[in-house]
């Protein structure tokens, strides 16, 4: 099997050498993997390029790719498309250029890949893990995992910013990097490429690693940059996982409008609670006291304006969903399962606000709308939660 470790570099003179030394030295530590050292470089201009080329001429698993353009996630992706492409890499790397990464550490990643992981993540804040930068390095680590954590909702996992990874070529095919900002200046890759990972199934998993402040060169890092990078992505993230929710309300607000005025408009000429007509549009059907029974229910007015309000919500309800709402999901499967799995679980919902319509008002003696809205919350909660469960089921983010 063969490893890549990619290490993108842009002005690392004063490192590089050594960390190719060291992460050859690794290969001795297993014995059925042929390790390769990629520097991916974006066109140094301080000697790189002539320090990796010389090792090259000398060590054939020592390569250098000129990825021309500036930027950490160009070097990082179009590194390892080289290595799977070029270099026939099963197993793909990636650590920083600085001597940060202890090549080291790949030995116990490389263990937990066997295992059977897709992503193995060199964490500084899990237990065991360090960061040995200044603090306001640390402030931005541990800041910019939190807000990764709540806004993608990954509370298992610890280290987002970290660039240190092993991954399998499999993994690397699967991910879309459509939806990832890899050509951004800043680092965002690090975190983009590991919700992309997230996004395409991976397993993961993290082992602890220490992260020391570079000693030579000069940093790249542009902190304010990045931070506001990695704040636009965790929102969007967020926005794209709440999408569904805000269409489902959305449709429910409006489909909830349109019961409660035609209930309000049949059953007493209101418009919610204001007078609006002179008397109520199904005035011939009789009210309560004198309307016709079946079994225990009264065929009154008030039924009868129920159903035909919540009627006309179900159809608005069903066109939107389908076509809007849930469009992307509802491509799965037969369209008339489909179908019909929909008009089953579009009958709990209004089930639910009938009853409550009835029970508040003749129980109570509430206002059929206290009753209809407190229907209308049950209700989709409980369509939100069939939908997803049982119709759509189906992650998509
Ligand atoms: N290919 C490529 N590599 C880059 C680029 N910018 C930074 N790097 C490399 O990415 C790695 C991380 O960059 P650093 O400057 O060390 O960033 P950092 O580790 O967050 O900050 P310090 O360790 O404090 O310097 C190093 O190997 C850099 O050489 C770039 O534009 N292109
Ligand atoms: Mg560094």
């Amino acid at each position: 099997m063969r490893l890549v470790v990619v290490i993108p570099t842009f002005n690392e003179k004063d490192n590089i050498k050594e960390v190719i030394r060291k992460v050859l030295d690794q290969e001795n530590k297993f014995q059925d993997i042929e390790l390769h050292v990629l520097v991916s470089d974006s066109h140094s201009s301080d000697g790189t390029v002539h320090i990796v080329k010389r090792i090259s001429q000398v060590n054939k698993k020592v390569h250098y790719l000129d990825v021309k353009e500036r930027g950490l996630g160009i070097g990082i992706v179009e590194g390892h498309r080289f290595a799977i492409s070029h270099l026939k890499a099963d197993i793909l790397a990636q650590m920083d250029g600085d001597l940060s990464h202890d090549p080291s550490s790949i030995v116990e990643m490389l263990k937990q890949i066997k295992k059977g992981y897709d992503l193995v993540i060199g964490s500084r804040l899990m237990k065991g893990g360090k960061n040995l930068l200044g603090w306001h390095r640390r402030l931005f680590t541990r800041g910019s995992a939190l807000f990764c954590k709540i806004s993608w909702g990954t509370f298992g996992i610890s280290e987002y910013t970290n660039s240190y990874r092993v991954f399998t070529k499999e993994l690397f095919e699967k991910i879309d990097f459509k939806k990832i900002p890899w050509k951004s200046k800043t680092y965002i890759i690090q975190p983009s490429f590991l919700y992309g990972a997230i996004v395409a199934g991976a397993k993961i998993k993290e082992v602890p690693i220490t992260f020391q402040d570079r000693k030579k060169g000069y940093s790249k890092a542009q902190i304010i940059a990045y931070t506001w990078d990695v704040i636009k992505f965790g929102l969007k993230v967020r926005f794209q996982k709440s999408k569904t929710l805000i269409k489902f309300l959305m449709v429910g607000s409006v489909s909830y409008l349109i019961n409660a005025i035609l209930l309000g408009i049949l059953n007493r000429g209101d418009l919610f609670f204001i007078p609006f007509l002179d008397r109520p549009l199904l005035s011939i059907v009789p009210t309560v006291d004198l309307a016709p029974r079946l079994l225990f229910i009264h065929l009154d007015r008030l039924f009868i304006s129920s159903i035909i309000s919540i009627q006309a919500s179900i159809i608005f309800n069903f066109i939107f969903h389908d076509n809007w709402t849930f469009k992307y999901r509802s491509r799965e499967g037969s369209k008339m399962k489909r179908f019909l799995k929909f008009n089953l679980t579009s009958f709990g919902s209004p089930l639910i606000q009938l009853a409550s319509i009835l029970f508040f008002a003749r129980v109570f003696n509430l206002h059929e709308q206290i009753g209809l809205a407190i229907g209308v919350l049950i209700g989709l909660f409980f369509n939100y939660t069939v939908n997803l469960l049982w119709i759509w089921k189906s992650p998509q983010t």
